[in-house]
């Protein structure tokens, strides 16, 4: 059963594992592989639908890795994985190559936050492997994204961009039925563009292709602290706006959100899709 068809029955909750040195909100606490496992599994404990592996960090300023490393840091841990549980894993990387050997390992989904775009064979990797994939909207590159974001029309543009995106992977061979969309929170884009995106989660999800909020502990929620005067949070303690921007999502019929607390993220979504009847 892909993703896409378990998503029909309930919103599903995707766990973090970055086994990075420097993501910007846990760089550096899961990079052993005994760390990285152990990690992965307390998420499937806390209520993880699908786990997303990641070996690169897409903060600003953030140090790119080799292939040779990155395959490194995520093929053991999804072999590893795919050995103990039946969850789904997904690997969260730019490289087709390192795709490739995630899927030889285990996972059945590619999450590209380059939305197939970074290399000439991103696009006939994905629809060879027959893997579900998400794109993701970015504007810019990780390193400069957050310099200067500037739009016209966000959603429009976020839009118009995702739908050309899932086209392009269609004439490519990958199946209609295996794309998922995500606007990309915090990738190129202020506070601003950030909320209005959010709010427009309904619009964004009307195409015929599930969608994925990611807002997990990102920046935005501290600015929007600093913007009404208060002190602005720590990465690790942004799980309260994390909550409250997914359930927003959810109800306007986000299928996935992608999180680093699982355990409050699964309370969350229990409490109110009783208080909804779901
Ligand atoms: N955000 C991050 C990484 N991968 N994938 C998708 N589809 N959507 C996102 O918004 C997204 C993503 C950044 O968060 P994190 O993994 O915590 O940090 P880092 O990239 O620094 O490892």
């Amino acid at each position: 059963m892909t993703l896409i068809t378990r998503a029909a029955k309930g919103p599903l909750i995707m766990g973090v594992v970055n086994v990075t040195p420097d993501s910007f909100s846990d760089g550096g606490r899961y990079i052993g592989f005994e760390n990285a496992l152990a990690h992965a599994r307390q998420l499937i404990v806390d209520g993880a639908d699908v786990l997303d592996i990641g070996g690169e960090s897409t903060r600003p300023g953030a140090h790119p890795v080799t292939l040779e490393e990155e395959i490194n840091r995520v093929v053991p841990l999804i072999s590893a994985l795919s050995n103990l549980t039946d969850a789904p894993i997904s690997i969260d990387t730019l490289k087709p190559e390192v795709a490739e050997e995630a899927f030889k390992a285990g996972a059945s989904i590619w999450n590209d936050v380059s939305a197939l775009s970074y290399t000439p064979h991103s696009l006939e990797t994905a629809a060879r492997s027959g893997r579900e994939v998400i794109l993701m909207h970015m504007q810019g590159e990780p390193r400069t994204m957050q310099s200067n974001p500037w739009y016209e029309d966000v959603v429009a543009e976020v839009e118009s961009y995702l739908l050309e995106r899932a086209g392009a992977a269609i004439r490519a061979g990958v199946k209609r039925d295996h794309i998922w969309l995500d606007p990309g929170i915090g990738f190129g884009k202020t506070l601003d563009h950030n909320l209005t995106l959010i709010r427009a989660t309904d619009r964004l999800a009307s195409h015929g292709f599930p969608l994925l909020m990611a807002a997990s502990r990102k920046r935005f929620i501290a600015a929007l602290e600093e913007r009404e005067g208060a002190e602005p949070s720590a990465a690790d303690d942004r799980v309260g706006g994390t909550i409250a921007v997914h359930l927003h999502a959810i109800a306007k019929g986000a299928k996935m959100v992608r999180v680093h607390d699982v355990l409050a993220m699964r309370q969350a979504l229990r409490v109110w899709s009783a208080l909804e009847g779901a």
